[in-house]
């Protein structure tokens, strides 16, 4: 019959496209997989990660998430461990009044309000151990309240960390809290250029032995009269207000 014979050619034809298709699937991703995907994942070949094989180990390659418990007066975990190049995304959750999670070095400032949460995705691209504090005033043992970001050397460590040294322009400030207030109401420095600001408070100087600036993700704490530093760049000329986390110091970075 001639419909019988059709229907085998038919069946012979869409053998070899999907012997095709498989051919192709089996190729295809591999050659992908070796121009384009970070050496972190490679030895995954053909997409399989620890949690299978699929689209998805390709699409997020060295994703490190956490979620960050602050309550009066910790936080839990209170260190994180990434490597360098890791894309890291952290959520703050609050199990109690409102906190925030700020890492001056990564301008990463996270608030949660009473019994809430947010979350901040930022690339892990500086090597080193980074203190983090909260940024909202809790209570009697807020200024307790801290952890650290910890910035493993992934593959390029000894590079890494002969940057800071040859960056040009470093301009270096300095703060100090005495009991009554900062030491100074204004500090002058240049937009687009890296700043270090080294702070240092007296330990009696109370909401003042914290130092936040506005806008450039600083947030210092210096407990017990040691100097303490960030180094942030200010994006644009301005005016970038600091003040401790009650507001009760308060002065002005004026970058121009
Ligand atoms: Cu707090």
């Amino acid at each position: 019959m001639d419909s019988k014979k059709m229907f085998i050619g038919a069946c012979a034809l869409a053998v070899l496209f999907i012997g095709f298709l498989a051919f192709s699937a089996m190729n295809r991703p591999v050659f992908a997989a070796s121009t384009s995907v970070p050496a972190a994942i490679a030895p995954a070949t053909a997409g399989c990660g620890p949690q299978g094989c699929g689209g998805m180990a390709l699409g997020s390659p060295n994703l490190k998430e956490f979620v960050v418990v602050a309550k009066r007066f910790s936080f839990e975990p209170a260190t994180l461990s990434v490597q360098k190049g890791d894309r890291v995304r952290l959520t703050l959750k609050s199990a109690d009044v409102a906190h925030g999670l700020a890492i001056s070095e990564y301008g990463v400032d996270l608030r949660a309000g009473a019994g809430g949460q947010n979350t901040v995705e930022f690339t892990a691209d500086k090597e080193g151990t980074f203190n983090f504090a909260c940024s909202v005033y809790c209570g009697g043992g807020h200024l307790e309240m801290g952890g650290k970001l910890v910035v493993g050397g992934g593959a390029s460590a000894p590079a890494a960390q002969a940057a800071p040294a040859v960056q040009p322009q470093l301009q270096v400030v300095k703060l100090y809290a005495a009991p009554s207030g900062y030491d100074q109401n204004t500090l002058q420095v240049r937009a687009g250029q890296p700043v270090r600001l080294e702070f240092s408070a007296d330990p009696n100087a109370g909401c003042g032995r914290q130092l936040i600036i506005d806008n450039v993700g600083v947030n210092l704490i210096s407990r017990n009269g040691e100097t303490v530093s960030a180094t942030f760049t200010p994006p644009s000329p301005g005016v970038y207000r600091y003040h401790c986390s009650m507001n009760m110091f308060r002065g002005q970075l004026v970058a121009s």
